[in-house]
């Protein structure tokens, strides 16, 4: 019985060399250790040994056992390591993960701040949950004021609301900061209006220089550098007068239409002009709310609208595009 295990492990690892797929395998494995295998007719010739050899013999055979199953085992994992190489096409372009960018308003407010702040101004920042205070009144906006219906205000109560715009930063920025002040407050700010040229959120950027001397003509040079910057050094500029409540004299600007160049057309409502922002010299009633000598200092204030502005720089004609997420719209810019 002995030589017939040592035939049986030769004729298997001669059988073993001739295996070449998953399917040869497991016939071989029928073949020595199936029911009716070769391996299992030794066992089962087991009992007519005398219990002397039975033992012995025994243990061979079980060792053979071992033997073909670790072979058939090692032999299984080689073919199928090199039948999944073969179904993966190694010069196929890999899958390319898809690659963000930064949202066309952000890229806009960013290019407003670095402008300013290469004209030497500092960013500042303030609650956007205000309080009546500091959103009206220093603002020289006192209760039953017209401008406070102006301003669809969304309020929490008596006396706190969603700040309207971000002037709240600079008067906070006057109250607690010594002089000179040359700062931008960029924020969201929130109005209740809704259609193509508003949301009930939008972005707004404010400027403040208080300081010893300061002149329209500081207002002006400081406009149109920035303007020129932003739209380019042949837009033309126009200072028109205006009025705001916190600002004397108060002027919006204007820049050539963008879109028909001045000739006139629907978004320019023939007029050949834009309107960009607002702006003046902070009014002395202002100066008074925050602790600042109006007779020994002056400034000028500026505020305008991020989503107008990308607007016009980009022919874009509805403002609701920037909060829709279509990544037809986002991934053009
Ligand atoms: C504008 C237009 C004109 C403005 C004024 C102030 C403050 F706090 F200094 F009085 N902040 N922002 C201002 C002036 C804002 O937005 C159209």
């Amino acid at each position: 019985m002995e030589k017939q295990i040592e035939e049986l492990r030769s004729s298997f690892e001669e059988d073993l060399k001739n295996v070449k797929t998953l399917k040869d395998i497991e016939s071989l494995r029928v073949t020595y250790l199936g029911r009716k295998g070769n391996l299992t007719t030794i066992l089962r010739g087991m009992a007519a040994l005398s219990t002397d050899e039975r033992p012995r013999m025994g243990s061979l055979a079980n060792q053979l056992k071992t033997f073909i199953e670790e072979r058939l085992a090692g032999r299984a994992r080689e073919l199928e390591a090199s039948e999944t190489k073969e179904l993966i096409d190694v010069t196929l372009p890999g899958r390319m993960p898809r690659k963000g960018s930064i949202h066309i308003l952000n890229q806009v407010l960013t290019e407003i701040e670095d402008i300013f702040l290469d004209l030497g101004f500092q960013i500042a920042s303030g609650p956007e949950v205000e309080d009546d205070y500091h959103n009206f009144e220093a603002l020289n906006i006192p209760a039953f004021h017209p401008a406070r219906d102006m301003q669809a205000t969304f309020y929490f109560s008596d006396r706190l609301l969603l700040r309207t715009h971000t002037s709240p930063v600079q008067i906070r920025v006057m109250e607690s900061n010594g002089l000179p002040v040359r700062i931008i407050a960029p924020g969201k700010v929130y109005r209740s209006d809704s259609d193509v040229t508003h949301t009930p959120m939008f972005h707004q950027v404010e400027g403040l220089w208080v300081e010893e001397g300061i002149t329209f003509g500081h207002l002006k040079g400081v406009l149109e550098a920035f303007i020129h910057t932003l739209f380019g050094r042949d837009v033309a500029v126009r200072f028109r007068p205006s009025f705001f409540p916190f600002t004397e004299p108060s002027a919006e600007v204007d820049i050539g239409c963008v879109i028909c160049k001045g000739k006139g057309c629907r978004v320019c409502k023939d007029t050949g002009w834009l309107e960009i922002l607002g702006s003046g010299m902070v009014d002395p009633e202002v100066f008074k709310y925050v602790g600042i000598d109006s007779e020994k200092v002056t400034g000028f204030a500026f505020g305008l609208g991020v989503e107008r502005v990308a607007m016009l720089k980009y022919g874009i004609d509805d403002i609701r595009l920037f909060f829709e997420n279509d990544l037809r719209f986002l991934t053009q810019f």
